[in-house]
């Protein structure tokens, strides 16, 4: 058993839900596959339950598979042996001034990045003079000397057992409520992006392949969000937060938010995936399916260097036809002005050559995934560097 065997998890949920679904998909692995005691404590609960479908909120303290949620401490709490700052966040006060006493190891998990510099900020130490201890910054990352990237053990065995199986797949499909649709000789696309994805370029280039295509989009809130990037389409609404949307061969479905679980399905029995944000992203590369990412919107397009980092390592190893239409067809995405199109849609010749090229793409993906694979994950990393900083202090 690991010597620092209590980890306090610390999520503050800022928006979207990529916080809390690492923060949870991290929590659970360390209970299950590292044997650890873990507390989560989580700022907003209510908004936790977007991913946390279980989450009581008239509980304070709960137990969802092996993890204990709590919510952020307002009393004085006793620091467990190994705390997790997540994304940057503050520590409560009265916590991080016991953190020495308790010589707890302090780090700060950070969001994923693939560019160069993690690897220097990885496992760097900032001295806390205030509070006797130092914090520790633990980095994800694509190459091999940063914290890598969440994988549960078993997740790649899992999506294979699912693809290799018809039925599996067939009763997915039903569960989704997308059981009558012909499936077998259609394209599928999921799709999960910020509302500045041009998905009406998007929309019209796949409106215009000879193949019928089935978009399925699990969303949360109100259809109206999406108006502007749908007025082309017929629009019928075929159930309680279900809607289904059509242009020629082009099909749409928006249907409710998915669990992680069953949003990972989506990814693998998929051709196509949109992807944005950190898990969603990270989740798409684990399907081993072709994907865009739509890296979180930042001023002064930050988030477009960060997507050509991306790239710069994801399509190392592709040939230079299909390193130009990734990049195209990223930039594609995440380029646009908010909520405007334009008619002679640049983007169709792009959107349209992804289609074509799928079986490539796909080949590159499945080989990437398993490449990525190959280094150790995230949970696994993290427990091994707080295992080492734990023998330094002795
Ligand atoms: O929601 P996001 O945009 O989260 C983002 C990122 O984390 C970003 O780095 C951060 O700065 C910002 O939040 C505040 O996208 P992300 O990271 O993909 O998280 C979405 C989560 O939702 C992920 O755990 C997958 C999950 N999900 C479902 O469980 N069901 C679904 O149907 C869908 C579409 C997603």
């Amino acid at each position: 058993m690991a010597k620092t065997h209590h980890w306090d998890v610390f999520c503050r949920v800022v928006d979207n839900y990529g916080d809390i679904g690492i923060c949870w998909r991290l929590s659970q692995q360390l209970v299950h596959e590292h044997g650890l005691q873990v507390r989560l404590f989580i700022d907003d609960i209510v908004a936790a339950r977007h991913l946390i479908s279980k989450l009581d909120l008239n509980q304070t303290s709960q137990m969802i598979n092996g993890v204990e949620i709590c919510p952020w401490p307002k009393i004085s709490v006793t620091p467990a042996q190994v705390v997790i700052a997540t994304f940057g966040c503050e520590l409560p006060e009265t916590y991080s001034h016991q953190l020495a006493g308790h010589q707890s190891i302090w780090i700060n998990l950070e969001y994923l990045s693939a560019e160069t510099w993690v690897s220097d900020f990885h496992a760097q130490i900032s001295p806390q003079p205030a509070l006797g201890i130092n914090k520790h910054f633990f980095f994800p990352g694509f190459f091999p000397d940063t914290g890598g990237l969440l994988r549960e053990h078993h997740l790649l065995a899992t999506r294979d057992a699912f693809l290799g199986s018809v039925e599996k797949q067939a009763d997915f499909w039903q569960h989704l409520g997308l059981g009558h649709l012909n499936l077998d000789n259609a394209i599928k696309i999921s799709l999960f992006c910020y509302p500045q994805a041009n998905i009406r370029n998007l929309c019209v280039a796949l409106a215009s392949v000879e193949k019928t295509i089935h978009v399925v989009m699990p969303f949360n809130g109100d259809i109206s969000q999406w108006s502007t990037s749908f007025a082309d389409f017929t629009q019928t609404e075929i159930g309680a937060n279900r809607w289904l949307l059509q242009q020629g061969n082009l099909n749409v479905h928006l249907i409710p938010f998915l669990s992680q679980a069953d949003y990972d399905h989506l990814l693998w029995a998929c051709d196509f995936n949109f992807v944005r944000g950190e898990d969603s992203w990270i989740r798409a590369i684990w399907a081993g399916k072709p994907f865009i990412w739509q890296p979180y919107w930042q001023a002064d397009a930050v988030h477009i260097k960060k997507m050509q980092a991306f790239l710069a390592v994801y399509a190392e190893h592709a040939n230079v036809d299909m390193q130009h239409l990734l990049s195209s067809a990223s930039l594609a995405w995440s380029t646009g002005t908010p909520g405007q199109y334009s008619m002679t849609n640049p983007d169709q010749v792009v959107w349209q050559s992804f289609i074509n090229q799928l079986p490539a793409l796909h080949a590159y993906a499945q080989h990437q995934a398993h490449t990525l694979a190959q280094q150790s994950d995230l949970a696994t990393k993290l427990v091994i560097f707080s295992e080492n900083l734990r023998n330094s202090q002795v």
